[in-house]
């Protein structure tokens, strides 16, 4: 096999590579004689993406190019983290303002200028990678994945050059066969201007693989910029401990693109990769599972890996992971803190009760304030993200009173300055029952461009529908003038200042009636 095989991480915030790193390792692991390197255009400056890639590809000659495209869409999290897009958007539809308006159009203008301009780049980038390789070997071949090409492979069927491999979800199967010479259209993947992705391909199940610990004296052999990583301490490390998420919330397409069957990575292995990292200076670890605990009947598993960590001897870790804190008991609490668990995000949505079973989310919001507090005085200290969304689903004056109260007692259990409220507006997403629920209540129409930045697709994708879309507008363009630097608690205390709080057992209680809401036709007519 002359395989030579160059990974290349597409431009994107320095988050670690996690997936390339994974691929090449797995790829090792069974072709130890084929050469490979990573080339990570996160640690290049704009300016140079062109020329370093060609100086690369001209050093290295590969055969196979493999390219990791991380994200595309820009929307979501305000309050600090990009919140330019959504406060534009705003600005341009719901301010009152002429001029706010058009500060508005000016800057969302200037977001869609960067957010085209930086997916022409990116489809540039592997066209011109490609054309080089092929100076070298005629037969180079691209493949393209990562989670951006996973959540938007239907549209970029048309805009990469024809050959290329499109792949969906996780890619070790696909390379694995590929290399392999083996025929590879069952995996989930399509070849531009060959074959067409399947009707629903995202939703099959990714093929399953062990995992074992990531070699990551390997991986400084391919990867000379690795180092960049572990320069700054600040970094949060990914490493994955366990693949896919079972449930169901109605906007969320990471249940498909994992899949629903939940995999565990061997709590051994986790711990040697994480050894390997502490032993060249890393602190940090971002577990970057979709869930770090998805249900009650993986809490063991939760445990073990902790218990593990603990019994290594590595001291001063921290760590920080997405968590349902619907799963947590007093014994993995009291692990997640003795490890340093020192962030964790948990995406409620909404503290209404009711709204979240709409919502198909599977949350009982009582047991997650129980859980809270358990986690609380197991001593956690330190900052909680809470995400909601509001206005998703069936959204009145009242539940908005819920999330409130729901919210004020997080405050009360954690400490106002430890929790923080991130208001997202869902950036809605293909193949989401959500999605299916704009399509039945015409909202969107099938055939819609979900990359579409054109202010009125934009409009509808950023999920904000009237009859509250406007009052939300309002109350934001409120907190963005008053209180930009702490957007989601001024926006609460603007919601309350308006509407109140409820009681707290109101929030925790789903009227009866509309209990069972998690059945798709309950989902789609709710409205
Ligand atoms: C954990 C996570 C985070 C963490 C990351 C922490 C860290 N230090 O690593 C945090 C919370 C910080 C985060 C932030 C954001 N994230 Co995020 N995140 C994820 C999540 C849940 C897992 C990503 C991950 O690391 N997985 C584990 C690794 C091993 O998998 P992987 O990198 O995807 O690689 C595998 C496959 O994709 C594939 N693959 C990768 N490349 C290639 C290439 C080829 C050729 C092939 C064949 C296969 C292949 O094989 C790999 C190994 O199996 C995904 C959703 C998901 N379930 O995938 C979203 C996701 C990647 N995030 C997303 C986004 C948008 C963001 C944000 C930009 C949101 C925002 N607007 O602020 C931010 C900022 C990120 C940035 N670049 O600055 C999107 C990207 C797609 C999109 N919508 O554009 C995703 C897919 C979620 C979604 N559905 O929208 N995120
Ligand atoms: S939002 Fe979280 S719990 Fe719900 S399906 Fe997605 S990953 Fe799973």
């Amino acid at each position: 096999m002359n395989q030579k095989i160059l990974y290349v991480r597409l431009p994107c915030n320095p988050i670690f590579p996690i997936g390339v790193v994974y691929l090449s390792d797995h790829i090792h692991k069974l072709f130890p004689e084929i050469e490979q390197k990573i080339f990570d255009l996160g640690t290049v400056t704009p300016l140079d993406f062109n020329q370093a890639l060609e100086d690369c590809i001209d050093q290295f000659q590969p055969s196979l190019l493999i390219f990791s495209w991380r994200d595309i869409q820009i929307y979501a999290p305000v309050g600090g983290r990009g919140g330019n897009p959504l406060q534009n958007a705003f600005e341009f539809y719901y301010a009152q303002n002429p001029l706010t308006r058009l500060k508005g159009a000016v800057g969302g203008f200037k977001v869609a200028t960067a957010y085209y301009g930086e997916l022409w780049r990116n489809e540039g980038l592997i066209r011109r990678g490609l054309k080089r390789a092929r100076k070298y070997d005629p037969q180079a071949r691209a493949v393209v994945g990562g989670g951006a090409v996973s959540v938007f492979y239907e549209q970029l069927k048309t805009q990469l050059p024809q050959g290329t491999i499109v792949s969906v979800g996780e890619g070790e199967k696909l390379l694995e066969k590929l290399l392999q010479g083996q025929d590879f259209s069952d995996e989930r993947c399509y070849v531009v201007g060959e074959t067409q992705p399947r009707e629903r391909m995202i939703h099959e199940w990714p093929t399953p693989i062990e995992k074992t610990a990531c070699d990551y004296d390997y991986i400084q052999t391919i990867w000379p910029e690795f180092d960049y990583y572990l320069q700054e301490n600040d970094f949060y490390i990914g490493v994955q401990t366990k693949r896919g998420c079972p449930h169901n919330c109605c906007y969320c397409v990471y249940t498909v693109v994992e899949g629903k069957q939940v995999r565990i990575n061997p709590a051994d292995e986790v711990v040697k990769e994480m050894r390997q990292l502490y032993d060249r200076g890393i602190r940090n670890f971002w577990f970057t599972d979709a869930q770090f605990i998805p249900a009650k009947r993986y809490i063991p598993d939760a445990i073990e890996l902790l218990q593990k960590i603990l019994d290594s001897g590595m001291k001063d870790t921290h760590w920080a992971a997405y968590i349902r804190a619907d799963n947590l008991t007093p014994e993995l609490c009291n692990l997640m803190v003795k490890t340093g668990m020192n962030y964790f995000e948990i995406g409620i949505t909404s503290g209404s009760q009711e709204l979240v079973r709409k919502m198909r989310m599977g949350y009982n919001l009582r047991t997650v304030l129980q859980n809270c507090r358990d986690l609380k005085n197991a001593g956690f200290d330190d900052l909680v993200s809470v995400n909601y969304s509001f206005n998703v689903i069936d959204e009145t004056y009242e539940t908005i009173r819920q999330t409130i109260a729901y919210h004020r007692e997080l405050e009360r259990i954690f400490g106002v300055d430890k929790v923080e409220p991130a208001i997202f507006f869902i950036g809605l997403q293909p193949h989401t029952h959500l999605e299916e629920y704009a399509f039945e209540n015409n909202v969107l129409k099938p055939g819609y461009n979900p990359m579409s930045l054109m202010p009125w697709t934009a409009k509808k994708l950023l999920w904000n529908p009237e009859p509250l879309g406007s009052f939300f507008g309002e109350v934001c363009l409120q907190a963005w003038s008053t209180n930009p630097n702490d957007f989601g608690r001024e926006v609460l205390r603007i919601l309350e200042d308006k509407l109140g709080c409820a009681p707290l057992e109101e929030a925790l209680t789903a009227p009866i009636g509309k209990k069972n809401i998690s059945n798709k036709k309950q989902l789609v007519t709710s409205k």
